[in-house]
C-alpha cells in the first residue's frame, strides 16, 4: 500500500526534478521509507575480477563501472540457445507481432524479449542476483534495491536513421537507479556500441527530458569523458543512466544486449505480474529484491 502511494507521488515529482542536488534531497527523503542495505553472499555466477569497493568508487565518481568480461562463451551460448525458443517483439508498434529474426523487416529497428520469459532462464535470474553486484548496487543506491526490469533485445543494423534510445538522453525512471548491461554479441564501432558520458550523472547540464544531438553533447561535455564501449561479448558494465547515454545505431550486423535494472521503486512505465514460484526459496534469493518478478 505504502509502496503504491510512493510510486504515484514519485512519478509526479521525480519527472519534474532534474537538478542533481535537488534529486539527492528527494533520495534522502524516500530512503527513510525503504529497506536498509543488507550484505549478500553466496551467489557468484559472474567472473568479476574487480573488488566491490573499486566498482562502487567508479560508479560514484563516473556514473559508470566496467566489470570486464564476466560471461564465458559457454555461458553466452547457453543463454542464446534458450533465447532461440522465445519470441521477441518490436515494441514500437501499437500491436506488436513476433519478429522473424532471420529476416526482420527493414522498418524493425529493435526486437525485445519479454521480461516474464527472460526471468525463467536460470542463468539470467542468477546473474541478476549476483551477490557482489547486489552489494555494489545497494551501496550505490543507499537502500536494498528492487529489480525493476529485465530486458534483452536485438538492435538491427543497416537502418536508415537512429530511433528513440539510439539518440543521447537521460533516463528519468526513478529517483535513483542503475542498469547493468551485458553484450551477448561482440560490439565494435560498426555494431552499435553503447556510449556513456562519464560524470554526466552529477552535472547539471542538458537536464531536459528530451533527446540530445551528438553536437550538443560534444559541445557540452569533455570529449575525454565520452566512452564508446566497443567490447567483446561477455562484457558487462553498470551505469547510472540518469547520466547521458545512447545505443548507437549499428551500421551493419546485429547487436544482442541483456540488461537488468535496479531501482528504489517499481517503474511507472512497467506492469508487473509477479509469478507464483518456489524459485526464490530454492535459489535462496532475497524476496524483497525480487518481489516484482516472483512471489511464493
Ligand atoms: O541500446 C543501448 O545501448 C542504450 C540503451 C538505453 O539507452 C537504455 O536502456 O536506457
Amino acid at each position: 500500500m505504502l509502496i503504491k502511494f510512493l510510486k504515484k507521488v514519485s512519478f509526479r515529482v521525480h519527472r519534474n526534478v532534474h537538478n542533481v542536488q535537488l534529486r539527492d534531497v528527494l533520495c534522502a527523503f524516500f530512503k527513510v521509507f525503504l529497506p536498509k542495505i543488507t550484505i549478500s553472499t553466496g551467489n557468484t555466477p559472474l567472473s568479476i575480477e574487480y573488488s566491490e569497493q573499486k566498482l562502487l568508487n567508479d560508479l560514484n565518481e563516473d556514473g559508470f563501472a566496467n566489470l570486464g568480461v564476466v560471461l564465458s562463451d559457454i555461458e553466452i551460448n547457453s543463454i542464446k540457445k534458450k533465447l532461440e525458443g522465445l519470441e521477441c517483439y518490436d515494441t514500437s508498434q501499437v500491436n506488436p507481432t513476433p519478429v522473424n529474426l532471420s529476416s526482420p523487416g527493414i522498418n524493425v529497428q529493435l526486437a525485445h524479449y519479454k521480461r516474464e520469459d527472460l526471468i525463467e532462464i536460470d542463468e539470467i535470474f542468477a546473474i541478476a542476483n549476483d551477490s557482489r553486484v547486489l552489494n555494489v548496487v545497494s551501496n550505490y543506491l543507499g537502500v536494498k534495491p528492487t529489480i525493476s526490469n529485465v530486458n534483452c533485445w536485438w538492435s538491427f543494423g543497416d537502418r536508415e536513421s537512429a530511433k528513440d534510445a539510439q539518440f543521447y538522453h537521460r533516463d528519468l525512471d526513478d529517483y535513483k537507479f542503475v542498469k547493468m548491461f551485458f553484450y551477448l554479441t561482440d560490439v565494435d564501432d560498426n555494431s552499435g556500441p553503447h556510449i556513456y558520458v562519464k560524470k554526466s550523472h552529477r552535472i547539471n547540464k542538458l537536464l531536459e527530458l528530451r533527446r540530445f544531438s551528438d553536437e550538443e553533447v560534444v559541445n557540452t561535455f569533455d570529449n575525454q569523458n565520452i566512452l564508446v564501449l566497443t567490447e567483446p561479448k561477455g562484457s558487462c558494465f553498470i551505469e547510472d543512466t540518469y547520466g547521458i547515454h545512447k545505443g548507437q545505431l549499428p551500421v551493419k550486423g546485429n547487436r544482442l544486449l541483456l540488461q537488468i535494472q535496479y531501482s528504489y521503486l517499481p517503474l511507472h512505465v512497467e506492469n508487473y505480474n509477479p509469478k507464483k514460484s518456489d524459485v526464490l526459496e530454492r535459489m535462496k534469493f532475497d524476496k524483497y529484491i525480487n518481489r516484482l518478478l516472483f512471489n511464493d
